[in-house]
């Protein structure tokens, strides 16, 4: 399949992973959720890459959801096996990513926008889950990870009703850690992941895979968790160099080892 939907535009060391559909509301057909999972991994395994912005071409939309067209003639064994493997690999990437939305993110969209670890919208920004209204529900984790986030209360709300909200009220609920003004989306959550990316990787990593535990495990074994890597970190040089750096009144340099 040529690649044909994902652009990557690298600024060491971030990198702007670009779902480029805009004439239709960069909605996820399997093949372009295939695309981007590659390019992700591709990033996650390059050292010079320490911190990867996700957005949608055009201010319009971040990604509409999952591509109607394409789906409405799916079976259920499609669905079951087709779709699935390309969002685990998106969940499945280690470095931090941030979301930076424009416009709407609906279905597939939302639950994209979930699997980043932080939200930066524009005031224009719509959030939503609508796919009650075509009949189905959240195929790619919007259940879970909105419940998860937002509460139960709200969630069932947007689940139900399939209504969309603003970027203000995805902000109150907790949803997206920033709104900036219509346009900026993409700039603001690119200085986001430069300051991100300054940090030592390593801790980055791990404070990534610990919070993401929290959501999965009980108290107890999160709390060991992250004591483990926690210890791990102090066979870095990182952490030398941070220690370092900050009784020498300096500013540290991270090496990523
Ligand atoms: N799929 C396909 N095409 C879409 C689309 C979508 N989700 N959203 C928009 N488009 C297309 C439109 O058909 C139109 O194409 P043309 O007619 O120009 O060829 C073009 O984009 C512009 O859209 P509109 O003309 O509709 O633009 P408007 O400004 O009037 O309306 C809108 C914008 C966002 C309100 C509207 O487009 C809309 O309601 N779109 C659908 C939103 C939606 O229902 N999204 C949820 C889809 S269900 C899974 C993983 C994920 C999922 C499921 C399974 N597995 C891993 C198995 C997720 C499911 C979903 O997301």
């Amino acid at each position: 399949m040529p690649e044909q939907y994902i652009l990557v535009e690298r600024e060491d060391p971030i990198a702007v992973v670009t779902i480029n559909r805009p004439d239709k509301l960069n909605a996820l057909n399997w093949a372009l959720v295939a695309e981007m999972a590659g390019h992700l991994e591709t990033l996650d395994a390059d050292d010079a890459i320490r911190c990867i912005v996700l957005t949608g071409a055009g201010n319009k939309a971040f990604a509409a959801g999952a591509d109607i067209a394409e789906m409405s003639s799916a079976s259920a064994i499609d669905m079951a096996t087709g779709g699935f493997e390309s969002w685990d690999r998106i969940r499945r990437i280690k470095k931090p990513i941030i979301a930076a939305v424009g416009g709407y993110a609906l279905g597939g969209g939302n639950e994209l926008a979930m699997h980043a670890d932080m939200i930066v919208a524009s005031e224009n920004a719509k959030f939503g889950q609508p796919e009650i209204l075509l009949g189905i529900m959240c195929g790619a984790g919007g259940t879970q990870r909105l419940a998860r986030t937002i509460g139960k209360y709200r969630t069932m709300e947007l689940c139900l009703t399939g209504k969309q909200i603003t970027a203000q009220e995805a902000h109150d609920w907790g949803l997206v850690n920033q709104i900036v003004p219509a346009g900026q989306h993409l700039e603001e959550a690119k200085k986001l992941a430069r300051e991100v990316a300054k940090q030592a990787p390593h801790a980055a990593r791990f404070i990534k895979e610990a919070v993401l535990a929290a959501f999965e495990v009980p108290l107890q074994d999160g709390l060991m968790y992250e004591k483990r890597l926690f210890a791990l970190l102090f066979a870095t040089e990182d952490q030398k160099e941070g220690m370092r750096a900050f009784l020498a009144k300096e500013q540290p340099t991270f090496k990523g080892r």
